[in-house]
């Protein structure tokens, strides 16, 4: 052995027994904060008339998740809570000649490192290597009235971006001062090398664990009928989502098709339960025809929430117990596609080069609260 190697493994043999000591004079370690909770109230900069506690989550594969959300309807009110873990739980991307298909989740992509130019005016990049932005904005309107004027609403938007190898996914969650959560993802990057000008669809395939006012919640649709019979009449009829268990349903858009999750025990001042309405604004109903493809034949899916269950591609067979999902601890399994036929605007060859970038597209659905409020939101009763 030279001197040199005998230091080294000295150096070494100091190193483990140090390593190995016991550190009682040390104070014990603090528990390490949790810093993916937020909180925001709104209106910004005044006195607070609502609010939400946010945690979210990061990782690869999924990007952007958010385990809990509560809402304060009002200053003096307690934390109600609205959902558990909501997530993109799949982005199916078929092409129009067959293949690929791609299943852009289960890739298990990173999210992209933000920087301020990302984050824009109103954002502020969140953790030590920043891959969430923060946003608050104005959303415009919130309503309009002949006796008290106008009031603008804002919403707390919090999102990150997939790096799926050509594309990009920006996921985003908002969260309204009316209580509503948005959920969008849009798809933009640089169109399939060899494909650049081939059709396809961008399947958001939402997986959203509903917890209102706590874990136990019913499903119901709600359909609006024109009953042709009778020269303009009009209905609405709330019937349990499948029958009450687990099972799907179709978006009809000639009944505006309405899932809606109720918290039965929680009234309001009218006695209504709380409950909260699934809005989708849709290009259209994505099926797809392909081998294991069965999840996208329906819109809306609905189980009972077991934990290990997180495949969006395995709903169908998640639904087979028939278990009961009213006054149960549900999820709901979503899809809200986006029909991508590319334009010159999402580039052009430079001699060989495809250059370019695929403007951003979304696709996504909101959950709006129904009989939450006593009244109308941040109205001056
Ligand atoms: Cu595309």
């Amino acid at each position: 052995m030279t001197w040199t190697r005998a230091a080294g493994l000295f150096v070494v043999l100091v190193l483990v027994s140090l390593t190995a000591m016991p550190r009682a004079e040390q104070p014990a370690p603090m528990p390490p904060v949790p810093d993916t909770e937020i909180i925001h109230a709104f209106p910004s900069m005044e006195a607070m008339k609502t609010a939400w506690k946010v945690r979210y989550a990061t990782s690869s594969g999924y990007g952007l998740t958010i385990q809990d959300a509560w809402f304060k309807r009002g200053p003096q009110e307690p934390w109600m809570q609205v959902m558990g873990d909501a997530r993109l739980a799949e982005m199916f991307v078929p092409y129009h000649s067959g293949s690929p298909r791609f299943w852009d989740v289960s890739y298990n992509f990173s999210l992209i490192t933000l920087n301020k130019e990302a984050a824009g005016p109103n954002g502020q990049l969140l953790g030590k290597t920043p891959t969430v932005v923060k946003e608050v904005l104005d959303r415009g309107i919130m309503w309009i009235d002949t006796a008290t004027g106008v009031q603008r609403g804002q919403v707390m938007k919090l999102w990150g971006c997939l790096d799926a190898a050509n594309y990009r996914y920006v996921i985003e969650y908002g969260f309204q001062d009316d209580g509503v959560i948005t959920f969008r993802v849009g798809s933009t990057g640089r169109n399939y090398s060899t494909r650049e000008f081939e059709g396809h669809m961008h399947n958001g395939l939402w997986r959203v664990d509903v917890n209102l006012d706590g874990p136990k919640n019913s499903v119901w649709a709600m359909d609006h009928i024109e009953i042709k019979a009778e020269q303009g009449k009009t209905k609405t009829i709330a019937r349990p989502f499948n029958k009450g268990v687990e099972g799907f349903e179709d978006f009809h858009a000639d009944k505006f098709t309405m899932v809606n999750v109720t918290a039965e025990k929680r009234k309001n001042i009218r006695k209504m339960a709380v409950s909260y309405d699934v809005v989708t604004a849709r290009m259209g109903n994505a099926r797809h025809f392909g081998e294991k493809e069965e999840c996208t034949h329906h819109d809306f899916w609905v189980t009972v929430n077991r934990k290990d269950q997180l495949y969006y591609p395995k709903v169908n067979e998640y639904v087979r117990k028939s278990e009961k999902i009213m006054n149960a601890d549900v999820v709901l399994w979503l899809s809200t596609a986006c029909h991508h036929e590319p334009r010159s605007e999402d580039g052009r060859f430079v001699k060989d080069d495809f250059r370019g970038s695929t403007p951003i597209a979304w696709s996504g659905f909101e959950l709006r609260p129904r009989n939450l409020f006593d009244g109308t939101p941040h109205y001056p009763y």
